[in-house]
């Protein structure tokens, strides 16, 4: 049980190559997350936003803070990708992010309009990328392997209704 709470659509699987079909949906995925969030809160109220989505997971107010703080560092890690050599990107505790006062004192239509903003930013990027960009890397210091952006949109396709879909099954369950 606690795996499905967890993973509702199931753990990522990456896509073995970078094809312009898979492309056209991941880029599609990104645009259309910050509608699919949209729905996923719309009448929740104060109280069902604290309820944690699993036993001693985030509540759903951190799960959207979370989304924007992990997509403003992928953000980021692509835009750093796009104009330097191989760049190191830095990484960061995000369970320690999702405590932060910020997360508590700000509500969350907060971060679903930042999230709008950057996925608009985001996607118009990405609509202009040649396949030579996408086929740039990144390096993550924890294994120093490079991380071509395919990859990285291809994980990130998958996180934004990963997430979603946890506060979905959250009110399914709840009957809300
Ligand atoms: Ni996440």
């Amino acid at each position: 049980m606690e795996e499905s709470y967890r993973y509702p659509i199931g753990r990522f699987k990456p896509a073995e190559a970078f094809t312009p079909q898979n492309k056209m949906a991941w880029i599609g995925s990104i645009r259309s997350i910050p509608l699919l969030l949209d729905y996923c809160i719309e009448n929740m109220d104060e109280g069902q936003l604290l309820v944690p989505y699993r036993k001693d997971g985030w509540n759903t107010i951190q799960v959207i803070h979370h989304i924007a703080d992990s997509h403003m560092n992928a953000y980021i890690r692509m835009k750093l990708a796009l104009t330097e050599e191989a760049p190191v990107v830095k990484p960061y505790d995000e369970n320690l992010w999702a405590e932060l006062p910020d997360v508590f004192e700000v509500p969350l239509n907060v971060s679903v309009t930042l999230i709008h903003a950057l996925h608009r930013r985001w996607t118009a990027l990405m609509d202009a990328m040649t396949d030579q960009d996408w086929n740039k890397i990144y390096i993550h210091p924890a294994d120093g392997k490079g991380v071509p952006l395919w990859q990285m949109i291809n994980l990130y396709s998958w996180h934004g209704k990963h997430h979603a879909e946890q506060i979905l099954a959250l009110r399914k369950r709840k009957g809300w």
